[in-house]
């Protein structure tokens, strides 16, 4: 099957049989000897649909097999599956009635979601989007089925980086203390987003290489099982085993903590995962089926390209080659905020050896791999473990290092624990880096960095910043980095602005704001991104409705600039704040609470993301629009209130 993408030969000529799946029934209703045409059909839809709209390539290639073994065996939605992260989904999509135009729409608005949603089916017994959850979620569910006396399967599927999340490794704890009756799969690619890290995954490789183990273990557990009485008979084995201390087997980690392992399992092998599947289902104690599977299997640039393929933009399906813009821009494309922030960290630690980036699972996407490319012994991946990534910061700079903690906004909500007890409480030089500060379009409200102002506003002695662009990216890491406690600094997805980064960052004088623009009718206070909305809004509001418009690059949220706020206050009618964040929390409501806090009495309009989850969509302008933050949305609003405003000083006149 790893032709360059999938082609369905072997099996052309044939009726296609993925258009008539329109359930699990349909998949169980199958003759086993049609799925192997069934698993190529539904890696050519994944290919087909992710080098268009772009995806989580390698997960779900890897999963076809397991995926459908999964619904021959269980039948859903009476049976369970929680898929830990929800990335490698869209096969369970595929056969639980959401194929067609709605998976062809994958990730864009009014289709499937990239991840999975219990709104979205009923097939979907838990959402997720953020690692490590499966296990804890699955063990909730199986626990209320014991309370409730029902009889369905729950069944986590993990992969092994989830294994290097805490939060796996504390429902792992507490699996048999909660249940008898769990399946947990661990889908052992190898991969996490980069080459998995740590010494489970180490771990979990000589689980799965070491051919001892495996035979001896593989025939006794046969021989034992395949006695009369077969489940008795592994009992007592299992015992013995724990009562000779492993001296002549050696027990899986799993199995010290009480779960029953099988395995390692060819996860492309169908009969081998139903037969496995079916024995899971019968077993009377937790189970753990450690099944190998390859990431990308089915398209050559995916197995070739494992991180690039884990979450893919479109492609060529033949070569594996990014789709550029069918027009070539005019200028050259503005570097990444990542990339700038990766680059500029190496010239800061190779200047100081003190200085570290450390990044949870995420070397590419927070571009600290120009650190690990560069200055290895300064770069640390610990694993999908933001909070351990954090705590490690804060023990490293109690030595006199200087730690960069690079974290999506959305992940960082994992570590909000220690960034207050250990962090900030104790006042540690600590820089975090949080990328993906406002919209993930595609992904959604899992991934959107929209709460990150908002958790960290109310914590003391934190700096909070956000550049207008990337050459203020790089000042501010500079600043950050000589502050006596943390600084945290949050910047978009994507492309800067296209400015010239200076050779020698600037130190930003603390809690100062810039203006970029005088104005006396209304003055923006924009935040980062939105800077280039509100200048575009000023010009806007001076050309069509004769107004003069200021506009101010906030750059603090924390410390705010008061006394530039309060001087506009005093003599400029109307303020705008402009974030893309939540209003709750945000932006808007620092500059408010500044204001009442000074007594000074002032027209706001706040604008921000709503009190909602944002759904994925086709774009930031798509997404904005539907939630009346399009420029023409904003521009109405702010003449509205200009207008209102007027309309009462003239009766207050009269
Ligand atoms: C809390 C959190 N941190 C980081 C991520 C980003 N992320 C998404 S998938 C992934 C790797 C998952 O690897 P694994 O569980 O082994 O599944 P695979 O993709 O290999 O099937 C990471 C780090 C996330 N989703 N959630």
């Amino acid at each position: 099957m790893n032709t360059s993408a999938a082609s369905s030969a072997p099996f052309s000529g044939r009726p296609r049989l993925l258009p008539s799946i329109h359930g699990p029934a349909d998949v169980k209703a199958l003759p086993p000897e049609k799925l192997t045409q069934l698993a190529q059909e539904i890696r050519e839809e994944i290919i087909a649909v992710t080098s268009r709209n772009g995806g989580h390539v390698g997960p779900n290639l890897g999963v076809v097999e397991l995926t459908l073994a999964l619904h021959r065996v269980f039948t859903t939605p009476d049976d369970q599956f929680v898929f830990d992260v929800a990335h490698q989904g869209y096969v369970h999509k595929l056969l639980t009635g959401r194929g067609g135009d709605f998976f062809r729409k994958l990730r864009q608005t009014d289709g499937a979601s990239g991840f999975l949603y219990r709104a979205e089916s009923k097939h979907d017994s838990f959402g997720a989007g953020h690692a490590g959850t499966a296990l804890s979620a699955a063990l909730g569910m199986a626990t209320a089925r014991d309370l409730r006396g029902t009889h369905e399967h729950v069944v986590a599927l993990c992969g092994d980086a989830a294994f290097t999340c805490g939060i796996t490794l504390e429902a792992l704890n507490n699996v048999v203390s909660s249940t008898k009756r769990l399946i947990v799969i661990l889908n052992d690619n190898e991969w996490s987003i980069a080459k998995n890290v740590g010494a489970i995954s180490k771990y979990l490789n000589r689980l799965s290489t070491n051919p001892t183990y495996n035979k001896v273990h593989h025939d006794l557990e046969k021989f034992f099982t395949g006695l009369p009485g077969g489940q008795d008979m592994h009992r007592l084995w299992v015992k013995w085993k724990r009562e000779t201390k492993d001296f002549f087997v050696e027990s899986s980690l799993f199995e010290k903590f009480g779960l029953r392992y099988l395995g390692p399992i060819d996860g492309h092998n169908l009969d081998e995962l139903v037969k496995n599947l079916e024995f899971a289902s019968h077993c009377d104690t937790p189970v753990i089926l450690h099944v190998l599977t390859k990431k990308g299997k089915g398209l050559d640039a995916a197995l070739a390209h494992p991180e690039k393929f884990h979450g893919a933009s479109p492609y060529d399906p033949l070569t594996g080659e990014s789709i550029k813009p069918a027009v070539a821009p005019a200028s050259p494309p503005a570097p990444n905020y990542q990339d700038v922030m990766g680059k500029a960290l190496v010239r800061f630690a190779k200047a100081d050896p003190a200085i570290v980036g450390i990044t949870g699972a995420m070397p590419s996407g927070t571009g600290l791999s120009h650190l690990a490319t560069e200055c290895p012994k300064q770069f640390f991946d610990v694993g999908i473990a933001e909070e351990h990534a954090v705590l490690f910061a804060a023990g490293l700079a109690t030595k006199g290092i200087k730690p960069v903690v690079a974290i999506y906004s959305t992940f960082l909500q994992r570590g909000y624990d220690p960034i207050i007890h250990d962090v900030a409480l104790q006042n540690l030089p600590v820089t975090f880096c949080m990328d993906r500060a406002g919209l993930s379009p595609n992904d959604g409200p899992t991934h959107h960095g929209l709460f990150d102002l908002a958790y960290l506003r109310p914590v003391p002695n934190a700096t909070i910043m956000q550049p207008k662009d990337e050459d203020e990216l790089v000042d501010m890491m500079h600043t950050s980095l000589q502050l006596p406690g943390p600084g945290f600094i949050r910047y978009p997805r994507g492309a800067g602005v296209g400015v010239k980064i200076k050779t020698q960052p600037a130190t930003l004088p603390l809690g100062q704001a810039e203006v970029l623009r005088q104005g006396s009718n209304i003055m923006i206070w924009a935040l980062g991104s939105m800077v280039q909305d509100a200048l575009a809004l000023a010009a806007r509001l001076e050309t069509e409705d004769n107004l003069s418009v200021g506009v101010v690059n906030a750059r603090f949220v924390k410390p705010l600039d008061r006394t530039l706020l309060l001087s506009h206050a005093a003599c400029i009618p109307l303020l705008v704040t402009m974030e893309d964040h939540v209003l709750s929390g945000g932006f808007g409501s620092a500059v408010l609470e500044a204001l009442q806090d000074s007594d000074c009495p002032a027209s706001v309009e706040r604008i921000g993301w709503p009190d909602t989850f944002v759904e994925h969509g086709t774009s930031q302008e798509v997404l904005r629009a539907a939630h009346g933050l399009s420029p023409d949305a904003i521009h109405r609003r702010v003449v509205d209130r200009w207008r209102n405003l007027h309309a009462a000083h003239v009766e207050a006149d009269v």
